[in-house]
């Protein structure tokens, strides 16, 4: 239930007005937010935040897509919040994303696919420590939390 796990609206997310309905998918669930800000992101970061992929083809276009405007940075806890943030988010290719995802109903391209979910725990901590300074994160227990889960 301690689990957290790094969210990100990406420009076209926040461009196209879909801040609010992203994150009543996530509070839907069950999870509970620990950490919002909007971002003027920069290069620097982008970098870093796709270390892996900075040698892939697409990443010119990634990073140029990354950069284009402000993104939503979040964080969110709960049990397996990294999987079922993954869940929730759907497959990269939003081709492949299932209906009732976020990228299966609300995106076409996989260049366009206005959000990024942590795709491990360990990419998780990084990604939080990348984008988050400690004292940013707000922890508090939930009153509905019984509810949510069988065993608190
Ligand atoms: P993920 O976002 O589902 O974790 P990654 O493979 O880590 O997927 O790729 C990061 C982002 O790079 C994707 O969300 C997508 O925006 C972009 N991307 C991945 N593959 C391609 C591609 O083949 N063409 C264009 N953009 C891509």
């Amino acid at each position: 239930m301690e689990e957290t796990t790094f969210i990100m609206i990406k420009p076209d997310g926040v461009q196209r007005r879909l801040v609010a309905p992203i994150i009543a998918r996530f509070e839907n669930r069950g999870l509970t937010l620990v950490a919002i800000k909007m971002v003027n992101t920069s290069e620097a970061l982008i970098d870093q935040h796709y270390a892996e992929l900075v040698n892939k083809p697409f990443y010119p276009g990634l990073k140029q897509y990354m950069l284009s405007g402000p993104v939503i940075a979040m964080v969110w806890k709960g049990k397996a919040a990294a999987a079922l943030g993954r869940a929730i988010v759907g497959a990269t290719n939003p081709k492949e994303s299932a209906p009732g995802t976020i990228r299966g109903d609300f995106c076409n391209d996989v260049g366009r696919n206005v959000i990024h979910a942590s795709d491990s725990v360990e990419s998780a901590k990084r990604e939080i420590a990348l984008w988050f300074k400690p004292e940013e994160l707000v922890h508090y227990v939930p009153c509905d939390l019984g509810w949510v889960y069988e065993n608190v």
